[in-house]
């Protein structure tokens, strides 16, 4: 009974013995040092998804029309900024895409010279109408179904017609199209507006009168009545 008793006691003691020198570990945190916020403790801004990125796309070849050219303003005031001259000209351009698409990095090139670049990542749902203005008044008041970018010069668009081209981020086609001989007060549009391999044609009077129609249908309804508008986000 003795000698049980002893070999009893002699496990408890290697027992002790192996507990406290094989202690339960913390588990290892691969690629987080100490003090640095791992996945679970990061800020959410800094996780959620940069605009233009992923989901995002660039605008490519196809996806965008050249929809609308006010290269003559000649009284009209589209940058609200109380004058009319050449900071109004504008361009409308409809995103024709299958998805959202981001802009960012397009060039406008007039009669071949390079003139500027858009800037801004914003995400567009297809349909979006995109008001290009070389001004940075920002006067253009922002419609349901469109949204206003700047490039980053003045249009400068030449009264006698030139020959309009975008190009992507990595200089492949966007769309071209050779405009004529501006009417003054008046812009040109696609006719049947929105299609690509239409001509530019002088804008009829929409409804109110107007001569163009810069983020509206070109009888001068609502964006999100033309062509069935943009698809929700
Ligand atoms: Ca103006
Ligand atoms: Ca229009």
């Amino acid at each position: 009974m003795q000698y049980f008793l002893r070999i009893w006691m002699l496990s408890l003691a290697l027992a002790a013995v192996s507990l406290s020198g094989c202690g339960v570990e913390p588990p290892l945190r691969w690629g987080v040092g100490a003090g640095q916020p791992g996945p679970a403790d990061a800020d959410p801004a800094q996780l959620a998804p940069t605009p233009g990125q992923p989901g995002c796309l660039p605008v490519l070849g196809g996806e965008l029309v050249i929809n609308e050219v006010l290269a003559r303003p000649a009284g009209l005031d589209i940058d609200g900024d109380g004058l009319s001259n050449q900071r109004d000209e504008a361009l409308e351009l409809r995103l024709i895409a299958d998805g959202p698409r981001h802009l960012d990095g397009v060039a406008l090139r007039v009669a071949g010279q390079q003139r500027g670049y858009l800037g801004g990542a914003a995400c567009h749902p297809p349909g979006t109408l995109l008001v290009v203005l070389g001004s940075t008044a920002g006067g253009w008041p922002p419609q349901p179904g469109t949204a206003q970018l700047h490039l980053s010069a003045q249009l400068a668009l030449r009264d006698e017609g030139a020959v309009l081209a975008l190009l992507g981020r990595g200089g492949g086609l966007l769309d071209q199209v050779t405009y004529p001989a501006a009417p003054a007060g008046r812009s040109l549009v696609r006719t049947p507006e929105g299609n690509r391999w239409a001509p530019l044609l002088p804008h009829p009077n929409t409804a109110t009168g107007a001569g163009h129609s810069l983020g509206l249908c070109s009888d001068g309804s609502a964006a999100l009545g033309c062509w069935g508008g943009p698809s929700p986000t």
